[in-house]
């Protein structure tokens, strides 16, 4: 009995501190990067998801090859013409998925029109049906996984997506964040995912069960937050939002994009960010947002595996003598910015204060 007492005294005691700890800094101490140990191959085989099939290939495009002939860029009129060619093929894609995605392989089968599609989040089976376009996120992370930019095969073929690639591990540039490169671990790969496994949409929301769970959306509910609006049309499908105002601070402070873009429309463009601050989780964003836990125990397998955090906005830090004076930072792969913010006749005044570019 006295455990139980005690068991939800300290309950009520962490869900009362939770939102002032989750989003005020109580000292000085930033987060500084730290660089996971690469995966083993045996780990990999070992974590992958269950509807992947992967199977040894004995003849195959390596990894080195693969990607040096692709990335080969020069100023001569015949690459010119590879890129003009390029989009040419793929300009239905433009027009139906806009620039959400780097598109190959496109692949017609029957009346249906399939492209590999990758953006930030990962890589993506595209499909346009009747002139409709549909995207099913493959859940494989490109932080192991890569697959070829040239496929000699098919990559749709009797019910199943395949595609050829390698195990790769990121190998960051000393010095210079954000400038990844790759390795190969192990080349000659296939892999393989059902249509049916890849497809399935068991809360028909528009988002594949394997997108939803990789990102920590419910894929038995259309409405995760329970907000009223649907998770494929919610630009905050994981929390409700909230107009108070620190809310508003987070608000400002999100990337700038263009004001023409219908971010409406573009259903697949996310920003990804790590934080346990209900008032970042509770903004009104104008773009798609996605959050992750900061404790790594929490987040999903995929973004565990998975580099997909862009931009990160930090907790908030109070001033000692000022109540409406407060210090926040936002950080890119490649740079830093200081904010000093101050609440003002109930509106934020921002200051920068201090700028690192790497
Ligand atoms: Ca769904
Ligand atoms: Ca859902
Ligand atoms: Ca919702």
């Amino acid at each position: 009995m006295k455990y139980v007492y005690l068991l939800i005294f300290t309950l009520l005691i962490s869900c009362s501190k939770n939102t002032e700890e989750k989003c005020f800094l109580t000292d000085n101490v930033f987060e500084s990067y730290v660089e996971k140990k690469s995966y083993s191959v045996k780990q990999i085989l070992s974590d992958k998801p269950d509807y992947l099939e992967i199977r040894d290939m004995k003849e195959y495009r390596t990894f080195k090859k693969d990607s040096t002939e692709a990335h080969t860029y020069d100023e001569t009129a015949q690459s010119e013409k590879k890129w003009k060619a390029h989009a040419e093929e793929f300009k239905m894609f433009q027009e139906k998925f806009s620039d959400q995605f780097e598109f190959s392989d496109k692949q017609q089968a029957n009346n249906i029109l399939y492209a590999l599609g990758r953006n930030n989040l990962g890589y993506w089976l595209l499909k346009i049906e009747d002139n409709k376009p549909f995207a099913y996120f493959l859940g494989i992370s490109f932080s192991h996984y890569y697959i070829n930019k040239i496929q000699d095969n098919p990559i749709i073929k009797n019910d199943f997506f395949q595609v050829e690639g390698s195990l790769v591990k990121i190998v960051k540039v000393p010095g210079l964040p954000g400038y990844d490169d790759y390795s190969a671990i192990e080349d000659g790969k296939l892999f393989k995912i059902s249509l049916k496994d890849l497809m399935k949409d068991s809360d028909h929301d528009g988002y594949n069960d394997i997108f939803e769970s990789s990102f920590g959306l419910n894929p038995n509910s259309k409405d995760t937050d329970r907000d009223g609006i649907n998770d494929f049309d919610d630009l905050n499908p994981m929390y409700k939002s909230e107009k108070n105002k620190f809310t508003q601070l987070y608000e400002m402070l999100l990337p700038n994009y263009q004001e023409s873009l219908n971010f409406k429309k573009l259903h697949y463009f996310f920003e990804v960010y790590k934080s346990d601050c209900d008032y970042f989780h509770q903004i009104d964003p104008e773009s798609r947002v996605l959050f992750a836990p900061e404790n790594e125990r929490k987040q999903t397998y995929y973004i565990q595996m998975t580099d997909v955090i862009g931009e990160s906005i930090s907790k908030i830090k109070k001033d000692n003598k000022d109540p409406d004076q407060f210090y926040i930072y936002k950080a890119g792969s490649s740079y830093t910015n200081d904010y000093s913010v101050q609440y003002k006749n109930g509106k934020w005044l921002i200051k920068i204060v201090g700028q690192t570019v790497i």
